[in-house]
């Protein structure tokens, strides 16, 4: 079955990209939409009445996922899902999951006003809370989808001020009533930029992905005295902050013994009372290990766990220390994987193999449906920066890629 050359807009993809980013736009040129904010809202309702004016059926589940679906020809059939997410960093770029979202959003306007009909249905998802920036983990809500958490978990999920994930989901008026993971799809593509150096750096528009390292993060509370700072010796203190100065070295220097593979940061602290005459009595930090290998990020646990009691005791602190998400690394599915190689072949495009460094939706959603994602390059490699930046070009590149590997699967379907 020859397959249609359906081209997609370019422009109008890259003005729906920059149109959007009014969404939490940031004097920096970044967006703050951080997820369940009313800046989440309005670009949900604009993604709602977009896919609507294409005729698609939007539903939204528990955990505020929504699907927007275009039916095919074969309504027995499940639909072919293209996903990504619409929440950012506090100081996120305009492509990070973003792009995922909208490069789906193009593909589907370019089967629309062709009145090209699938085989399947096609159907766009926007997962709440990809970040795990605003409510811990990452990947949250497609983790409720693919039974990696309770959705009660979820609801109770706090922020660093103490609003619950259940409170902001009902004000924004986004908790739906279709239970989790009751919404089907058969398999799901997700386009994303890489979020690192390598493509631009070999000069490739196209990232296949291979599937997505592990991840584990970690808490930890250091407890020690708060103190005056004039009075009292250095040999009398209990300082927290100087023993959680001492580990976050600690953690560089694991990843740096594991390295290149390996990844390890700490990326939110909270030194208490942060006065600058007292002594710091408790300090809160988080850990970020990652690698493609488990038995390798376990050494690397191992490592830390060591480290705590190692570092902190002669020092006369306490701690506390505990991992609160673990996402094992995951491989994609070949026969998406192919159907990415023909697109990117079909595009006449460069490309090359690669594995995730980042997280992603598709992680998860690999453990209940086929799943595969598509990588572009992004500036310098930068992301989670308000100067993430990539050219119309390269989301063009994608969104195509995107949409002829959705329709070679779905001639496979026929
Ligand atoms: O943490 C991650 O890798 C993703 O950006 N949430
Ligand atoms: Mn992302
Ligand atoms: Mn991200």
């Amino acid at each position: 079955m020859t397959l249609p050359n359906l081209a997609i807009n370019p422009q109008r993809l890259w003005d729906m990209l920059m149109d959007t980013a009014k969404f939490g736009g940031t004097p920096k040129g970044g967006i703050r939409r951080l997820t369940l904010t009313e800046e989440d809202r309005l670009v949900r309702d604009w993604f709602k009445a977009e896919t609507e004016k294409l005729g698609c059926t939007v539903t939204v589940d528990e955990i505020g996922n929504m699907f927007a679906v275009r039916p095919g020809k074969r309504s027995d059939l499940l639909p072919i899902a293209m996903g990504s997410h619409l929440d950012t960093q506090p100081t996120g770029g305009k492509f990070d999951g973003v792009l995922g979202v909208l490069g789906a959003l193009e593909a589907m306007k370019t089967l629309h006003e062709a009145g090209y009909e699938t085989n399947a249905p096609i159907e766009i998802v926007n997962w709440t809370n990809e970040e795990g920036s605003r409510f811990a983990p990452a990947m949250l809500a497609s983790g409720v989808y693919a039974g990696a958490f309770t959705r009660d978990y979820a609801y109770e999920r706090a922020d660093r001020q103490g609003v619950s994930f259940i409170d902001a989901l009902e004000g924004i008026g986004y908790r739906g009533a279709e239970p989790v993971g009751q919404h089907k799809f058969g398999a799901m593509f997700e386009l994303h930029i890489e979020q690192g150096p390598i493509l631009e750096d070999e000069g490739k528009l196209i990232g296949v992905v291979q599937g997505v390292q592990g991840m584990r993060w970690y808490e930890v509370t250091v407890t020690g005295q708060d103190a005056h700072t004039g009075a009292t010796p250095m040999y009398l203190r209990k300082n927290a902050l100087l023993g959680s100065a001492r580990m976050i070295d600690r953690i560089d220097a694991i990843a740096q013994k594991y390295a290149p593979n390996a990844v390890g940061t700490v990326g939110l602290i909270e030194n208490q009372p942060n006065s600058r005459n007292v002594i710091p009595g408790e300090v809160f930090f988080t850990v970020d290990l990652r690698h493609p290998d488990e038995a390798v990020l376990q050494q690397m646990e191992d490592e830390f766990r060591a480290a705590l009691p190692e570092i902190l005791d002669p020092l006369k602190l306490t701690f506390d220390g505990k991992m609160i998400w673990k996402s094992p690394a995951v491989k994609f599915a070949p026969e998406l994987i192919d159907c990415v190689r023909v697109g990117t072949e079909k595009a006449g495009l460069a490309s090359r193999d690669m594995v995730s460094g980042a997280g992603h939706d598709a992680a998860y959603i690999a453990r209940v449906a086929p799943t595969t994602m598509i990588f572009v390059p992004c500036l310098g490699g930068i992301s989670h920066n308000e100067a993430e930046s990539t050219t119309l070009e390269e989301c063009a590149a994608g969104a195509q890629v995107l949409l002829n590997a959705v329709l070679e699967y779905d001639s496979r379907l026929a």
